[in-house]
């Protein structure tokens, strides 16, 4: 049996009903999209990919974008979207560990694309842009349209995501057709999806959230959706009332809530709001329920899991948990070193096993292995607790790990880096509170004696060796870093210092 994720899709190819359009009025139909998958994949496959072949994608956000990942779908290829933020620096590791047949980069970015790709041994380099421009597309109308679709396993990779680490190594989380496929049958159940629902898309296509939860949803249910370049909060209210879904991060609930346009009446054609990726203050949930009616959905995923829980669609949206587990993933609550599994109200790690959790990393046999139990559950580095009514709450979390404004920012990474300077003897990376991101990047760092290593100097030597979003919101110079007897930075000491830091500066500091 054939279980390419494409399949799941195909009933809906042959309407001309719309898939896809923009704010400027730019129609995407069901069908005229396969069509132009179809073609892609034929490009692909007359450059010499084939199943299993891994394509890199760095471009901007776009309808073509989609059709690229349906047309690697179609092909059996491995889609491998990277955040558009994403400097040469972190291309080039993502590059070489991946070994892509094929990097997709922007237009304007092919020279420079060529160049790396070349440092990094890939042979085939071409552009796509938001305009339905770049090469690949100019090879897509000479190609033969492919019509076969790939025989694949439900074991076989369909996507590689890469997630940093605590090591300050990234991981590529490898997700096969059959992750994917059930995780997107979950939800459209569980959020009675149908083909009359048109999503707010406002998120990027390089995650979980965007790509999977989103577009593989709606591409089961035959939806459609207003693709938007980025979160603008007064650009979702004008679409509200053509609208029925958004899914966001919890950011773009409190830039919501700052209109003073989000009332009852323009949010009347809504049936959802989907909240995910960070953690949703119970006070975002109750202003947005006070002002709209609406209690946000709140639902718990990773990459290397998809979506595990989530709030229900009937039933009662509980502020501050994720929810139950979807049908047919398992959670437990187990003692962090013993794995032992945690009486119900207790506080341990979350784990999880299902057909939405991951294959493991990419080309990393040993930290896959440290990372699943032997009865095949995943260990999460989530803290939490199952309350009486088997809602899950997530209470912290074990890993290094920042969020902000729904991106994962490891500490290890940064850190790695500050404390190559000369005059820095170390440092230490947090998150603390920030009214608009959720958690703000905050470094705290370590002068060598004598030296005087500045503020300036710091974000220099970030700024073309990290994504935007990672670098430091605020750099703070001090004399030494809370140790515990064992010589452990104290980052929880550090994380109660600086909590005020963001609160008494404006939404975007
Ligand atoms: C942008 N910037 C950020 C940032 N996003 N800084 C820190 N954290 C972020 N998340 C910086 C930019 O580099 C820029 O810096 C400045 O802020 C303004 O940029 P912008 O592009 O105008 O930002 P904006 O559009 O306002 O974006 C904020 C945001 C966006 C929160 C809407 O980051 C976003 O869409 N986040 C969603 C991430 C997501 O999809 N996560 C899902 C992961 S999947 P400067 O200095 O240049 O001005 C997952 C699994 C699951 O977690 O469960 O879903
Ligand atoms: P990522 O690796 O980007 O997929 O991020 C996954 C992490 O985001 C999880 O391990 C959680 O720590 C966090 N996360 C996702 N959804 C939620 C949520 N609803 N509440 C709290 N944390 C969440």
């Amino acid at each position: 049996m054939n279980h390419n994720l494409y399949l799941q899709f195909q009933p809906h190819f042959q309407q001309q009903k719309t898939f896809i359009d923009t704010p400027k009025g730019k129609v995407y139909r069901y069908n005229d999209s396969q069509a132009q998958a179809r073609r892609l994949a034929g490009a692909l496959s007359a450059a010499g990919l084939t199943k299993g072949d891994r394509v890199a994608v760095q471009v901007d956000k776009s309808p073509e974008a989609i059709m690229l990942y349906l047309a690697c779908l179609q092909l059996g290829a491995v889609y491998l979207p990277l955040n558009t933020a994403y400097t040469e620096a972190e291309i080039s590791y993502f590059l070489q560990d991946s070994e892509p047949a094929l990097y997709v980069c922007r237009p304007n970015a092919i020279n420079e694309a060529r160049t790396l790709a070349r440092q990094c041994g890939v042979r085939r380099v071409e552009s796509l842009g938001s305009h339905a421009d770049g090469s690949l597309i100019q090879l897509a109308e000479l190609a033969e349209p492919m019509q076969e679709i790939a025989d694949v396993g439900a074991d076989d990779l369909a996507a590689i995501l890469y997630t940093s680490g605590t090591t300050g190594r990234s991981k590529g989380a490898m997700l096969t057709h059959g992750n994917l496929a059930s995780n997107s049958r979950a939800l459209t159940e569980c959020w009675h999806y149908g083909a009359e629902d048109h999503l707010l898309h406002a998120l990027p296509i390089f995650h979980t959230h965007g790509l999977f939860v989103a577009c593989n949803i709606t591409l089961t249910a035959g939806a459609s959706m207003t693709f938007l370049d980025k979160l603008d909060p007064e650009q979702l209210l004008d679409l509200m009332p053509r609208a029925t879904v958004l899914m966001g991060v919890p950011t773009f609930y409190t830039r919501l809530l700052q209109s003073p346009r989000l009332n009852q009446t323009t949010v009347a054609n809504m049936r959802l709001f989907v909240s995910g990726s960070a953690p949703l203050l119970s006070e975002t949930h109750d202003e947005f329920k006070a002002r709209t009616g609406h209690a946000i959905l709140e639902r718990y995923g990773m990459t290397e899991t998809n979506m595990n829980t989530s709030n229900p669609y009937h039933g009662e949206r509980k502020p501050g948990t994720v929810g139950q587990p979807l049908p047919g993933t398992e959670l437990r609550i187990t003692d962090r070193e013993s794995g032992a599994a945690l009486p119900r109200g207790e506080t341990g790690m979350i784990e999880l096993r299902g057909p939405n959790i991951f294959k493991g990393y990419w080309r990393m046999p040993e930290k896959t292995k440290a990372e699943f139990r032997s009865d095949g559950f995943f260990i999460t580095g989530d803290l939490g607790r199952v309350d009486e009514e088997g809602y899950l709450h997530i209470v912290g979390r074990d890993k290094d790990l920042v969020i902000s404004g729904g991106y994962n920012v490891y500490p290890k990474e940064i850190e790695q880096l500050i404390d190559e300077l000369p005059g820095v003897s170390e440092s230490a990376v947090i998150g603390v509170p920030h009214p608009d991101l959720g958690e703000g990047v905050t470094a705290v760092v370590v002068p060598k004696p004598g030296a005087t290593p500045n503020e300036a100097e710091i974000r220099q030597l970030l700024s073309d060796r990290l994504a935007r979003y990672k670098q430091p919101k605020h750099i703070l110079l001090v004399e030494s870093l809370p140790r515990n007897v064992m010589g452990k930075v104290q980052k929880n000491q550090l994380r109660a210092q600086y909590q005020d830091l963001y609160r008494a500066k404006t939404a975007t500091a």
